[in-house]
């Protein structure tokens, strides 16, 4: 074990352009597995069905790779620049969370853990590593809280005294035995500005969260139509969702961001609805070429634009949806559908 190495580690992680890292051993998060069940017995993650596989994996990551001796824990700040909840005040334009409106943050993450991984080797020869973001059975809240890069706030996002909680995550894990750090202490104390502001009461109570009420979960992971009782509070949020992290106070110390192809384009800032709602799938896959949005595809970004118009309260919106009454995919005509009932409603 090094604390020189680790140290030296560290710098480098800062020099290529990590905002934050943290040391813990694979065993650190004995209580995650069972939270994890509970979360996925209930139904709680909807059809995220990928959840139940390999629950043993993500529940402990000595299990995943017994080989590994550390997990290093790293975070990346994209804090914006701008309030991200000021476009939910003109329903004419569509909400996109603050993550997708720049460059894909797992290239970003993965290809700086990759050279810091490369770094790691070329010091320790015959040292192994696997780096995960976002899509591997790896648990990064609590390892991330476990690590002391800071706390799983009551919105269940992690969140530090420095960072503030705009940070994406990312894994790096190793046969070499570094020194681990003292896990951080929870500091939300009698604060519950993110589940006052949530509009769907997606958290059932605090540090936990009911995916399936999530916005997040509705407009990005849900495929189908959406719940009718759920479509109004979806408001003009058409891609992912950030109240929750905008109202909470620790931010006001946030790093900045410092990759700036993590920052949203401006032409993403506050689109249209009705120039949202006559994209084809070339159209779509121009517009988010490289942006996490490509991932959901044309239909069910069009779904998502539909309820934003039915909930724009502005009837002139309604001819935008006329052509997608008949759309060939039937959520998309669903919703367009509900749109049009909606609007004329009024
Ligand atoms: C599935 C998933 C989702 C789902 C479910 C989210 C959730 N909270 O579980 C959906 C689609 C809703 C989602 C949404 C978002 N996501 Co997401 N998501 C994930 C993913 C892939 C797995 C998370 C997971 O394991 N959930 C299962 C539950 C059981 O785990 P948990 O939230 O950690 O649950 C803990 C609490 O319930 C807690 N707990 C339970 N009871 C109690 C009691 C007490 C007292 C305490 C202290 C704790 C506690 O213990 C559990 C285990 O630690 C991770 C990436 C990864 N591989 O980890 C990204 C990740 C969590 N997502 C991320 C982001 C950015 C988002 C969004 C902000 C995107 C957006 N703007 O729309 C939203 C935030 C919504 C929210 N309020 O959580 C980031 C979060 C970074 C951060 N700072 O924490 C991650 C880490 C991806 C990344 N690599 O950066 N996401
Ligand atoms: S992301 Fe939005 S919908 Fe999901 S828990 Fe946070 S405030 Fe609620
Ligand atoms: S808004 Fe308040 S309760 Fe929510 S995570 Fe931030 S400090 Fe914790």
């Amino acid at each position: 074990m090094s604390a020189a190495l680790k140290a030296a580690l560290r710098a480098e992680a800062e020099a290529v352009g990590f905002a934050a890292m943290g040391v813990c051993r694979p065993d650190a998060i004995p209580e995650a597995a069972g939270r994890l069940q509970r979360f996925v017995a209930a139904g709680r993650h909807g059809q995220m069905r990928w959840m139940e596989e390999r629950m043993g994996w993500r529940g402990d990551p000595s299990a995943l790779w017994p080989a590994a001796r550390s997990v290093v824990m790293l975070a990346e700040s994209y804090t914006p620049e701008h309030d991200p909840l000021d476009v939910l005040d003109h329903p004419d334009r569509g909400a996109l969370s603050v993550y997708a409106g720049g460059r894909d943050y797992h290239d970003v993450v993965k290809k700086r853990l990759k050279r810091l991984g490369r770094w790691l080797i070329e010091r320790c020869p015959g040292a192994e590593i696997k780096v995960f973001v976002d899509t591997a059975p790896v648990m990064e809240k609590p390892l991330a809280q476990a690590a002391g890069l800071g706390w799983q706030g009551k919105h269940t996002n992690l969140l530090g005294r420095d960072l503030g909680n705009w940070v994406f995550l990312g894994a790096l894990f190793t046969t070499v035995d570094l020194p681990p750090d003292a896990p951080a202490e929870e500091r939300c104390g009698s604060c519950t500005r993110c589940l006052d502001v949530c509009p769907t009461d997606a958290f059932p109570a605090p540090f936990q969260l009911d995916a399936r009420r999530c916005i997040s979960y509705l407009t990005i992971e849900h495929r189908g139509p959406v719940d009718e009782d759920l479509r109004p509070g979806l408001g003009n949020r058409i891609y992912g969702c950030d109240d929750c992290l905008a109202v909470c106070p620790w931010n006001k110390f946030a790093v900045t961001a410092r990759d700036q192809r993590l920052a949203m384009r401006p032409e993403l800032r506050a689109p249209r609805l009705a120039d949202l709602a006559r994209l084809d799938d070339a159209a779509f896959r121009a517009l988010f070429a490289g942006s996490p949005v490509k991932r959901i595809g044309r239909d069910r970004f069009v779904r998502n634009v539909c309820y934003a118009i039915g909930n724009s309260g502005d009837p002139s919106l309604a001819a935008s949806v006329t052509h997608l009454t008949d759309d060939c995919d039937a959520s998309v005509a669903d919703a367009a559908r509900w749109a049009r009932l909606r609007l004329a409603e009024r």
